[in-house]
């Protein structure tokens, strides 16, 4: 299953775009770049219940048994009033993908004008700043309340004894806030669960501007604060969320909090991946949570000795380079294969630039293949190899690659973004039939 942004070259908007892709014989697939539909299956929708034009972005997938879940970042379009707000939105399948029959739902709620706040710092103390119905903000030192919500990720918990599920949709609302929205089977309503205050405390104070983001102050430093790139995995009742924040090294760095038990969904635990105070970067993190016993995995990219490459980490150990120099975007999976053998590898994936002498923007249009790796433990990794021809010699940036098995469990796959230009087309490639 595929989601992916798409421009839609009528109005300028950004949609979510769902696929279901069937695995060809031939080990290959393509969404080409210029498709006749925007969209096989649009997931987002185009406007709200008031109307007003919006663009999505950010799309995460859950695939779950029978669960697929899809969330996604939804601002209004430049085009309205209040652009700079964004909200979440989850679309739901129990059919595997196979179909939508309900529109998507707003899980995090910024686009309404129903509350107001103090104008910093303030006059007057204020003492009714909330309100019921929509209206201008009017009173003196008040201005309407800006929450902006981004970066989603989502997954189901089940608990065995008692059988019940929850779903989660995990979200950052700037500047500060790392949050879990939980939905109780059987029920449509949405609870908010300030992951960070069960276990780090209430942030520091810190003014919560988009411009922030260009030159955080010193107290808005730790992982509360512009977190963002999150990761999100789940087996049982054991959560995992993974994401990158300012460390107090005024660097990137990666963040992890985990939830254990079923009957107390507000109780998280903590920690730092990479280190604080070393002031080296690290990004970009991707996690599994699989295997018999269970094994956390950890990917993310950083800067050590002045070279980008793919650290990993295994539950409590010691974290190693994987990957070679000027690597970035790791994607990571545990074999889940259902049929023996059983193959209980960790497959690692991601970007690599081919002719690094240029020091430019890492992330600038220059052509990058994708690479893959492999552990039998996920400590001890093997030699990294390329994807087989054309792709290793295709001179387009080659990005933001992801990996996982397909349904039967029997092949690897590699998905990535491939293209030079406005247009990228979506490739596939199976790399291992076990
Ligand atoms: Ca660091
Ligand atoms: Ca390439």
């Amino acid at each position: 299953m595929l989601v992916w942004t798409e421009r839609n070259r009528g109005n300028g908007e950004r949609v979510v775009c769902y696929q279901r892709v069937t695995p060809p014989p031939g080990g290959s697939f393509e969404v080409p770049s210029d498709p006749t539909q925007p969209c096989p299956t649009q997931i987002s929708q185009p406007t709200d219940a008031e109307g007003r034009r919006l663009t999505a972005s950010q799309p995460f997938i859950f695939v779950g048994a029978n669960a697929v879940n899809v969330a996604y970042s939804v601002a209004r379009s430049v085009q309205e009033s209040g652009h700079g707000l964004a909200d979440i939105y989850l679309a739901a399948s129990i059919d595997g993908g196979a179909s939508w029959p309900q529109p998507p739902v707003r899980v995090a709620t910024s686009l309404v004008e129903t509350a107001c706040e103090a104008e910093p710092p303030g006059p007057t103390p204020c003492t009714s700043c909330t309100r019921t119905g929509l209206g201008p903000c009017d009173q003196p030192g008040e201005r309407e309340l800006q929450q902006v919500y981004l970066s989603p990720a989502s997954v189901l918990e089940v608990n065995q004894n008692p059988q019940a599920w929850r779903r989660w949709v995990f979200g950052m609302r700037l500047p500060s806030d790392v949050l879990g929205f939980r939905q109780e089977q059987g029920t449509g309503s949405w609870t908010e669960v300030k992951i960070l205050d069960e276990c780090n405390g209430i942030p520091p104070v810190c003014e919560k501007t988009l411009e922030s983001l260009e030159e955080p102050k010193a107290e808005c430093l730790g992982p509360w604060f512009f977190a963002q790139r999150p990761d999100a995995t789940a087996r049982g009742t054991r959560v995992h969320l993974a994401w990158q924040a300012e460390g107090t090294d005024r660097r990137w760095d990666v963040f992890e909090a985990e939830h254990t038990v079923f009957g107390t969904p507000t109780q998280w635990a903590c920690a730092n991946v990479s280190s604080l105070t070393d002031g080296l970067t690290g990004h970009l993190p991707a996690v599994s949570l699989d295997g018999n016993p269970q094994v956390l995995n950890r990917l993310w990219a950083d800067n050590n000795a002045g070279i980008w490459k793919v650290r990993a980490k295994k539950d409590l150990g010691s974290d190693v380079s994987i990957s070679g120099a000027n690597a970035f975007l790791p994607d990571i999976v545990r074999a889940t294969k259902a049929t023996p053998p059983q193959n209980t590898n960790v497959y690692a994936v991601y970007s690599r630039v081919v002719n690094p002498l240029d020091p430019v923007d890492p992330l600038a249009a220059r052509n990058y293949d994708i690479y893959w790796n492999k552990s039998q433990d996920g400590a001890l990794w093997e030699l990294e190899e390329p994807l087989e021809p054309p792709y290793p010699t295709s001179t387009a940036p080659s990005l933001f690659p992801s990996i996982t098995y397909d349904a039967q469990g029997d092949g690897l796959w590699i998905v990535w973004r491939e293209g030079d230009g406005p247009n990228w087309a979506i490739k596939g490639q199976k790399i291992l039939t076990p």
